[in-house]
């Protein structure tokens, strides 16, 4: 994905900027918009979605331009719909959550055949870095469902398919239970820094008495876990997808991704544990 941005970054090299060099107000007023997140992080194509797009200087934007990670060749603009600043609480950070937003509408073409696009915002300052979204295969995940907050309440899941979540209040723990057999690996995985979010998610898993199995924050220099274990029982497992800092709000989005791997020998899962 880094690469992917850093060659969008080459295609859509910022215009020349002529900032006033000897007076620093002046070239503050002049710096090309930041772009953090969108909210949701993913459109389906071929479908209208209207987009929020959080970051700094934004409301300056005149329009979002979207484009394959790897070239212009599916490239369009939208112009923006609504823009301002956004009020921020004491504890929350504008370089985490954004200072301003700004609101899209936008129907990404059926059949680009890309699992994600780019997209910057364009100001008379400049273009912002660009950002991912995700694009949907088919149909919009399902939805998280509150509550969810203990095991007693845990939303049952199907290892294949993805989870559109969020930690939407401080503290919030969102529970999942899904069924395997021993001796099957599972990879379990939350997008949401990867996007730009600004929750910071962490992943607890659970055997069916409620002992942890295994537990996972950050994964490849990103905030975003990735936990894969094998199975040494059949039965439920839970899954409790937390925020690491107790953080939350409406803008907490996640992905909570599952896939189940070739199911092998349990004696032999057992004899090699995780
Ligand atoms: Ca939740
Ligand atoms: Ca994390």
């Amino acid at each position: 994905m880094r690469t992917a941005a850093f060659l969008l970054t080459a295609v859509f090299a910022p215009a020349g900027i002529r900032a006033e060099e000897k007076d620093p107000k002046a070239a503050a007023k002049v710096e090309p918009p930041v772009v953090l997140f969108a909210q949701p992080p993913a459109v389906l194509p071929g479908a209208p979605a209207r987009l929020t797009i959080r970051g700094l200087r934004l409301e300056a934007a005149s329009e979002v331009r979207f484009g394959a990670p790897r070239g212009l060749k599916a490239a369009f603009s939208v112009p923006v719909l609504e823009k301002g600043k956004v009020p921020l609480g004491p504890q929350e950070k504008p370089e985490r959550l954004g200072d301003s937003q700004l609101t899209v509408e936008v129907k990404v073409p059926p059949d680009l055949g890309l699992p994600s696009l780019s997209f910057v915002a364009i100001t008379p300052a400049g273009e912002s870095r660009p950002q991912t979204i995700l694009l949907d295969r088919g149909a919009s995940p399902r939805a998280e469902k509150e509550p969810n907050g203990g095991f007693r309440t845990a939303q049952e899941i199907r290892l294949q398919e993805t989870i559109a979540g969020s930690f939407g209040k401080p503290e919030d723990v969102d529970l999942y239970r899904f069924e395997a057999r021993a001796g099957e690996r599972v990879h379990l995985e939350v997008i949401a820094a990867r996007l730009g979010g600004p929750a910071d998610p962490l992943l607890v898993l659970y055997d069916a008495a409620g002992e942890e199995v295994q537990s996972r924050d950050d994964a490849g220099g990103s905030r975003d876990p990735i936990l894969e274990t094998t199975l040494l029982r059949s039965g439920w497992y839970y899954l409790a997808v937390l925020e690491s800092g107790d953080q939350g709000g409406p803008m907490y989005f996640y992905r909570l991704v599952s896939s189940r791997r070739s199911a092998f020998d349990p004696q032999l899962s057992v004899a090699d544990p995780p």
